[in-house]
């Protein structure tokens, strides 16, 4: 395998802060001969004379001086993360021993890793896809177990694999076809029609249900988002609070207490769940309020899913909002909390509502909380169908990326009705085998992956 870097770089893999061991990760040619500068192990001649992929017990010198006892890993090339010669040094946790020993090895002369830099690496030194240099950041991320083994099933190569197949059979098309062009005589497209019609048929369908994988690969990486939306008093931050099973938002009995947006994640049935608890809607001429219900209408136009909570004490139907269409456009659950009080009704609910699933519950109590939770879970599966831990696309880019080879190899099976030019079909099937390259990073131009890979942590 040939390597594309020149040069050896250091990053902290672990997060800054007082911690009991942070971990100093160095990559490229010259990790070895830069670590042994200040890394002295107690059982060894030098760190070259240590065995591959074993802890050893050594110290950090820095001057002539002791700084930290450490534990250092040596991984050599092709067989560490980056495929490049590799050295871990676990040290005690800290900013300034961490600090230290970082600038210990860019003295040496390693270069200060960029965000991602270690798994781009191992990207473009062929160790991993594009697919599992996302999940390796994904990983980090997920928010829940179903989310978690996605991301572990992508992680394994599962989505690589699942590409490939569908490559393979696109190159068994392609050399019908390039066969057809050889031997023009022979008419070895149009003998093969029915078995290529087929193949092509199955690379659509396959494509298809990964596509339709996207909706809950996404979700349960990103979280589904429900937002509480209400007047003043009629009990959101108090049903937040019920969800979360936390006090997490102020509850009090005057008007006005929630000022500002409040986002919090629970988890229902494996699906990460952003609640946010919102200011109460009305007309006010406090501008912090009005602000703070500025920032609501915000959240309510990012909601995949609308809590519209009513007081069934005092019950009012209308909302303030600046735009009405806005609750026509997405999912509203109509919550009536108060339901403890029901002597006090003043009034039955009007017939125009039940456009909108109602469900009636006590926050106070915590009646019907459960069912609230059952409610919210029958519009998740809605949107995502079933839950299946089967491989999937996780994120935006994968989806473009396998919508755009879907699109043409829909073109691809119109065309073979209408031509068997094979000249031209050819030209599809490039285009395809490309597409699909695309979803796996085989493709994919070097300033989109540099996007990706800035938006992972340093030493990552
Ligand atoms: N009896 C009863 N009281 C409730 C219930 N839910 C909330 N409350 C009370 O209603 C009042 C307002 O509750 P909050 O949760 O702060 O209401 P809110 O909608 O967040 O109010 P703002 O933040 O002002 O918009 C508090 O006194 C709560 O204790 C309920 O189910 N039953
Ligand atoms: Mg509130």
């Amino acid at each position: 395998m040939s390597l594309q870097f020149d040069d050896t770089i250091v990053g902290i893999a672990t997060a800054p802060g007082e911690c009991g061991v942070s971990i100093i990760r160095i990559s490229g040619e010259q990790a070895l001969k830069y670590a042994d500068h200040f890394f002295k192990p107690k059982f060894s001649t030098n760190i070259f004379n240590l065995k591959n992929r074993h802890l050893a017990y050594g110290w950090i010198i820095d001057n002539g001086k002791t700084i930290d006892e450490v534990l250092a890993a040596v991984m050599r090339r092709p067989h560490s993360f980056t495929a490049e010669d590799v050295v871990e040094i676990q040290c005690h946790g800290g900013s300034y021993i961490t600090q230290t020993i970082l600038n210990l090895a860019i003295n040496a002369g390693a270069r200060l890793a960029n965000p991602g830099e270690f798994t781009q690496r191992a990207f473009l030194n062929g160790r991993i896809d594009l697919t599992q240099a996302e999940a390796t950041n994904d990983l980090i991320q997920a928010k829940s177990e179903l989310g978690l083994n996605l991301i572990v099933n992508q992680l394994k190569g599962n989505l690589h694999q699942k590409i490939l197949d569908l490559k393979n059979e696109v190159i068994w098309i392609s050399s019908l076809v390039n066969a057809g062009i050889d031997f023009p005589e022979e008419d070895i497209v149009f003998s093969n029609y029915d078995q290529i019609s087929d193949k092509i048929a199955y690379v659509k369908k396959e494509l298809e249900s990964l596509i339709e994988s996207s909706n809950l690969g996404i979700m349960v990486r990103e979280g589904y988002k429900v937002v509480l939306v209400g007047e003043p008093n009629v009990g959101k931050s108090s049903i937040l609070n019920a969800l979360l099973n936390v006090n997490r938002s102020i509850v009090t009995q005057i008007p006005g207490t929630t000022r500002d947006t409040i986002e919090e994640y629970c988890n229902i049935n494996g699906i990460p769940v952003s609640l946010t608890d919102t200011a109460g809607i009305h007309r006010t001429s406090d501008a912090v309020e009005q602000e703070g219900i500025n920032r609501s209408f915000e959240a309510i136009t990012k909601a995949d899913l609308i809590l519209w909570v009513i007081d069934m004490v005092n019950p009012s139907y209308q909302l303030d909002l600046p735009d009405h269409s806005i609750l026509k456009d997405k999912p509203v659950l109509v919550v009536f909390n108060k339901i403890d009080l029901q002597s006090q009704f003043k009034k039955d609910p009007p017939q125009d509502l039940p456009s909108f699933k109602q469900i009636t519950i006590s926050a106070k109590d915590k009646s019907q909380i459960q069912e609230l939770r059952k409610t919210i879970f029958e519009f998740i599966s809605g949107k995502t169908g079933k839950l299946t831990e089967e491989t999937a696309i996780t994120n935006l880019r994968q989806k473009i990326a396998a919508e755009k080879s879907l699109e043409q190899i829909e073109r691809l099976h119109h065309s073979i009705k209408d031509t068997l030019e094979e000249e031209l079909l050819a030209i599809d099937l490039t285009e395809i085998l490309s597409l699909l390259g695309d979803i796996v990073g085989e493709t994919t131009p070097d300033d989109m992956l540099n996007q990706i890979f800035e938006n992972f942590c340093i030493g990552k």
